[in-house]
């Protein structure tokens, strides 16, 4: 029998149901590993000071969890080194802040090889491999050259950014050409797809075929597969006892005003910065009724190892407090700003809770907030999402309120306009956009990129 084996930087084991707090994306693979007998692969998370190869693997909650741990200078050089200040800034469009370091490199190629080393023994014959992301890309190179002829796919969670900002890259020709030894190279969106296709033919001389690409003597298929979140679930989950809980604690504290709720992880790439700048922009502009609303944030800390990561939660800091200062009341503060993680059910509750969706990335492969946000919500009387243009989900939710996140008047007006927007209005476009969150959800992702990698005609 076919067996599913997922490879990714970290492995987050599914919990038990009643835990409530993990990921969509674990719970989706969850699932597709249950079924395929499969097993999910990667680092542990933890460091230790020689790199042994052991395989820790464990069975929980039907899952079988394979990890590896790794060394400091693994971590520094592949995860905070080349992954997180290389790639991921560059994948983001933030060519000012992607950093070069040789080392790096060196630290990225050599962690692939062990990841490799670590999972062929436990690769059978008939076994397809699904690698995940931008820490990943030269795995499957690693693994043919230790002789796998499995099927392997390959799934990009972020952009692909622009072929005259890639090409910034030392050796970009090096990372790209890996791809070309996956079967299936999968994106969010078209957009991401046609910016490769761009960077294939130019950079590389590539033929592009109906769903394929030739480059090398290669031919790789590609196809864009948006992924979703399990929607009935978290529907489910934003009138659960927790989240019943959080709402009444929330409209105890918001004294009937409206709540504007944002949550991401504490990254440049979400346009926080900008989104305080904007809701800044909406109490200058509306002295009247800024006292009708208030802001929260959610923004646990992710990458905090990493400068750039250090200075944005100072700007940050500095911005909210700056706000604070200058628009408060003794009893009301515009901005709460909460830098701390809280369990999914309490989440879908404040999302539930929440007016306004205010989802402003500046560059995001998809954004599953803003899908959360429109899932959570009351269908008798739904919010309003606003949603960045340049995030993937854009392309999904025309229905939202579309907006600039560089452009502070078109986030105070969208705020505005979501405050004063009647009921029929916000049914009119929450009925669509629910719909497509509940059809494209994380279980369609996951068969639509299996399937289309079972179907995958192999090389010789
Ligand atoms: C990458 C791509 C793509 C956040 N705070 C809490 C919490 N979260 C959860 C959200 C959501 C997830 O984290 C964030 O997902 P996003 O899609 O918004 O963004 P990234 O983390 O950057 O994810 C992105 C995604 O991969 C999937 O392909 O959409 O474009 O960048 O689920 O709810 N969850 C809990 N507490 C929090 O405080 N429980």
């Amino acid at each position: 029998m076919t067996r599913l084996i997922v490879v990714s930087n970290r492995v987050t084991p599914p919990a038990d149901e009643s835990a409530g707090s993990q990921g969509g994306l674990a719970v989706a693979l969850g699932e597709a590993l249950r079924e395929y007998r499969g097993i999910w692969f990667g680092w542990s998370g933890e460091r230790v000071a020689e790199f042994t190869g052991h395989l820790n693997m464990q069975r929980s909650a039907g899952v079988t969890t394979a990890t590896v741990d790794l060394e400091e200078q693994d971590v520094d050089e592949y995860y905070n080194g080349y992954a997180n200040k290389t790639l991921w800034p560059l994948f983001h469009y933030r060519i000012d802040l992607t950093e070069y370091d040789r080392t790096f490199d060196a630290g990225y190629a050599r962690v692939n090889q062990r990841f490799a080393d670590t999972l062929l023994p436990i690769i059978e014959p008939d076994d397809i491999i699904w690698v995940h992301d931008y820490h990943l890309f030269p795995l499957a190179r690693e693994l043919r050259q230790r002789g796998i002829k499995n099927r392997i796919g390959f799934f990009l969670h972020i952009p692909w950014p622009p072929r005259r900002l890639l090409t910034t890259l030392p050796r970009h020709e090096e990372l790209v050409a890996g791809l070309f030894d996956y079967d299936l190279v999968g994106f969010q969106t078209r957009e991401w797809l046609e910016s490769f296709c761009d960077y294939a033919e130019r950079e590389m001389d590539a033929t592009l075929g109906d769903g394929t690409v030739t480059a090398m003597g290669r031919t790789v298929s590609i196809g864009a597969f948006p992924i979703g979140i399990d929607a009935e679930s978290f529907h489910k989950a934003s009138q659960s006892r927790n989240a019943l809980d959080a709402r009444q604690r929330m409209i105890d504290s918001i004294a009937g005003r409206q709540m504007i709720v944002g949550v991401d992880r504490l990254d440049y790439s979400k346009g926080l910065e900008e989104r305080f700048l904007g809701y800044e922009r909406f109490l200058a502009d509306n002295p009247d009724r800024c006292q009708e609303v208030f802001l929260l944030q959610i923004a646990p800390p992710t990458r905090a190892e990493i400068g750039s990561y250090q200075e944005i939660r100072t700007k940050l800091d500095a911005l909210s407090g700056r706000i604070n200062g200058a628009y408060a009341e003794t009893d009301w503060v515009p901005v709460r700003y909460v830098n701390r993680g809280y369990p999914r059910d309490v989440l879908a509750g404040i999302y539930r809770t929440a007016r306004i969706g205010l989802v402003t990335p500046l560059r995001d492969g998809m954004n599953l907030v803003a899908k959360e946000y429109v899932a959570a919500q009351d269908a008798a009387d739904p919010g309003v999402l606003i949603l960045s243009r340049f995030a993937g989900a854009a392309l999904q939710m025309p229905d939202a309120l579309l907006v600039n996140p560089f452009s502070q008047e078109e986030i105070a007006e969208a705020i505005h306009q979501g405050l004063d927007m009647p009921r029929a209005e916000r049914l009119r476009r929450w009925e669509p956009l629910m719909h497509g969150v509940m059809t494209d959800d994380v279980v369609k992702w996951r068969g639509d990129f299996v399937s289309a990698l079972e179907a995958v005609d192999v090389r010789a």
